[in-house]
């Protein structure tokens, strides 16, 4: 089989799995590194000491795999449309079936989005024949109705077969019936949510299960078809020292956002990225432009200011650094910010004109679980160690554990609760982890500081 043979051997193979694009860039250092070793340098990973080890691998493929000639970059959408508030869209499990495409209601503005002033003129598909880029780059690119790239969409078929996926490694010891039953806390009899949308946020990627268990199954299968073509690879999803959006510009995938997300024309922000290095000589894909223009809605949307200009992001004052990387007290100075998000931040990805084009997944598993969102905040005060383990079996959330969501769940009642949330509040400020009785009292505080003044009227 010729390069060019095999590489279009390889998108088929990704397709047939899933992938939503798969595009190829030369294994040679990242194009950015210097701008990653400069924010090492800054200190900006703050706590993630992971990420300052061993920079040159991190910045050069073939320190990681000798002998690497191709970066493999992959995508997969997660987005389910609708909301940042899930509602009416439920899965019952956490479970991972896939089902077949659905176009969903992808077009809908996020609410953020919406209330950051979407500008209805920055971004219409060309079949309007009125599509405009945010900037200058008109020519460069006629939306989402265009020719399609030399990668994977241009051999898109949507009616192409798709694996089914049985679910995660890790949990499956962990005793997956245990997940599918609601936990002792779960409320509504067990039943999905009703239509009024949770008052508070997840972001959309930790809705159900952990997407890094779908995703290797996937990369293991395409490293085992490499593998009987000859190929040497390392196949990863946000586990190896990759960087991982350098590579996905360098094969034009998508662009570096002004918010620092990966951009893809079609997928908007919501997908995850993947990568396998490999050995064989892949014909590499052209690097795309740069299609955000002037606009700066990711910037003005963080409620943080952590994008701190175009493409500079300062992780130490980023909602989804402070709630799930962060594993200490949240610092005073963000707490308000956070506002009802209890996990992740969506408000850079939310505000991008870019998502209007985002169609739902393909894969079911990322939908909403609804033993999730029928808890209130105020339910979730009351998970014990174990109650937290079996509800977010599977789920992203289990990695950050009990205290470290619990604390989370605190500051957002602190900003939205009301005194009916008072006595759950105060049994958590009794709780014997330091982090939850110090955020429970903060919270109490919160509460009390509102409502105090209308209470003396
Ligand atoms: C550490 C990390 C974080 C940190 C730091 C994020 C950051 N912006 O640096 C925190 C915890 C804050 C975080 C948050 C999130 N993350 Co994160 N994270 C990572 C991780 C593990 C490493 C990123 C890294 O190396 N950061 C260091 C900085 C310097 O690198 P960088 O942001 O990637 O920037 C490089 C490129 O953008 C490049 N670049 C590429 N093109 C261009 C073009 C130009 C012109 C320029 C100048 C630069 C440039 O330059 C930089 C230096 O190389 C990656 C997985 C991986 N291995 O890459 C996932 C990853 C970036 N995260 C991801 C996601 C989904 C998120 C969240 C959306 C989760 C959430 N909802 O809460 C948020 C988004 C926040 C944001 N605006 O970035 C996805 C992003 C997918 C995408 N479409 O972009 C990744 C790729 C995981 C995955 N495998 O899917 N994350
Ligand atoms: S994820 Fe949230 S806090 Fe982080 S940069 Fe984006 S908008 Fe700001
Ligand atoms: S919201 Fe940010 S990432 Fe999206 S187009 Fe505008 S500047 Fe670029």
């Amino acid at each position: 089989m010729s390069p060019a043979e095999l590489k279009s051997a390889l998108i088929a193979q990704a397709r047939a799995l899933g992938f939503d694009d798969c595009r190829i860039a030369p294994a040679q250092p990242a194009a950015h590194r210097a701008l990653f070793e400069q924010w090492i340098a800054e200190g900006k990973h703050g706590d993630m000491a992971w990420l300052a080890r061993n920079p040159e691998r991190r910045t050069d493929p073939t320190l990681v795999l000798p002998g690497a000639k191709s970066v493999i970059v992959l995508a997969l959408n997660y987005y389910q449309g609708g909301t940042a508030y899930p509602s009416g869209q439920f899965s019952s499990s956490s479970s991972s079936s896939v089902s077949s495409s659905t176009e969903g209601d992808g077009r809908k503005e996020a609410q953020e989005g919406a209330k950051g002033g979407a500008d209805s003129s920055v971004l219409k598909t060309s079949e309007s024949s009125s599509h405009k880029e945010p900037q200058k780059e008109s020519k460069a690119d006629s939306g989402p109705s265009s020719e399609l790239g030399k990668g994977m969409e241009g051999q898109r078929n949507d009616s192409a077969p798709r694996i089914s996926e049985p679910g995660g490694r890790k949990e499956a010891q962990e005793g997956s019936s245990e997940s599918e039953k609601p936990p002792s806390t779960t409320v509504n009899n067990g039943q999905p949510p009703s239509a009024s949308p949770p008052a508070y946020r997840i972001a959309r990627y930790a809705w159900n299960n952990d997407y890094h268990d779908l995703i290797e199954k996937k990369l293991r299968a395409l490293s085992d078809f490499l593998a009987a073509h000859g190929g040497t690879q390392r196949p990863y999803v946000d586990t190896g020292p990759v960087l991982e959006r350098d590579f996905a510009s360098e094969a034009g995938l998508g662009w570096g956002g002004k918010s620092t997300m990966q951009i893809h024309r079609h997928l908007g922000t919501w997908f995850f990225l993947a990568d396998i290095l490999t050995t064989l000589d892949l014909p590499a894909d052209a690097p795309g432009p740069d299609r955000c223009g002037t606009c700066t809605r990711c910037i003005v949307a963080c409620p943080t200011q952590a994008i701190t200009a175009p493409r500079r992001l300062d992780a130490r004052r980023c909602i989804s650094y402070l709630t799930i990387e962060s594993k200490g007290s949240i610092p005073l100075e963000f707490r308000h910010a956070i506002g009802d998000r209890i996990y992740g931040c969506d408000s850079c990805l939310d505000a991008c004109p870019w998502n209007r084009h985002a169609q739902a997944s393909h894969e079911a598993t990322f939908q909403a679980r609804a033993t999730i969102f029928q808890h209130t905040l105020r339910d979730f005060l009351s998970l014990t160690d174990d109650t937290f383990r079996a509800l977010f079996a599977k789920s992203p959330i289990k990695r950050i554990k009990r205290p470290a969501f619990l604390r989370n769940v605190c500051v957002a009642l602190g900003n939205t609760g009301t005194p009916a949330d008072l006595p759950a509040l105060e049994a958590a400020a009794g709780d014997e982890n330091p982090l939850i009785a110090e955020h429970a009292q903060w919270a109490i505080a919160e509460i009390h500081s509102r409502h105090a003044p209308a209470q003396r009227r």
